[in-house]
């Protein structure tokens, strides 16, 4: 398996809860190491813009509201087979189907305030990635 790159969100109801910590604990213990991460305030427009492909879905207008309701921390990840690699610590995004051990298992309040965001292919990865961060960024 190659090193690769996927990008990570832990969303409001993570930061809320004084969990960046906890939550990237568990990332680096699943092999990723966090290669670029920042805390910032998501605009309405930049969460809108992130969340494009499910602009036709009943849940976007509360996705949207949900992820600009406090602060994220997102975050450039680097592994073997990293993208599969987050997903599977992250688990499935209803906390109630997630297996144990899992982030969202461990963490989540809901379907909805799910603590993470994880890229679901190398390509999405690499978009997400130049979405919020410059290659100037990102260390190795
Ligand atoms: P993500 O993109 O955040 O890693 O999560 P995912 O692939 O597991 O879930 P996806 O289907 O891409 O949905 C993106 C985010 O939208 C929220 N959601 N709410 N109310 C609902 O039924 C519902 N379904 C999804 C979650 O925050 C999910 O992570
Ligand atoms: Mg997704």
């Amino acid at each position: 398996m190659a090193v690769t790159r996927t990008f990570s969100i832990i969303k409001p109801d993570a930061t809320r809860r004084n969990l960046t910590g906890a939550v990237t604990a568990m990332l680096e213990g699943a092999g990723l190491r966090v290669v670029a991460s920042k805390r910032i305030q998501m605009t309405r427009a930049m969460a809108e813009g992130f969340y494009a492909v499910h602009r036709e879905r009943p849940f976007f207008n509360d996705l949207v509201a949900f992820m600009i309701s406090g602060p994220v921390v997102v975050q450039v990840l680097e592994g073997e087979d990293a993208v599969a690699r987050n997903r599977a610590i992250m688990g499935a995004t209803n906390p109630a189907n997630a297996d144990e051990g899992t982030i969202r298992k461990v963490h989540a309040e809901s379907i909805e305030a799910n603590s993470v965001h994880g890229s679901d292919s190398d390509e999405n990865a690499a978009i997400e990635i130049a979405y919020f961060f410059a290659q100037t960024e990102i260390t190795g």
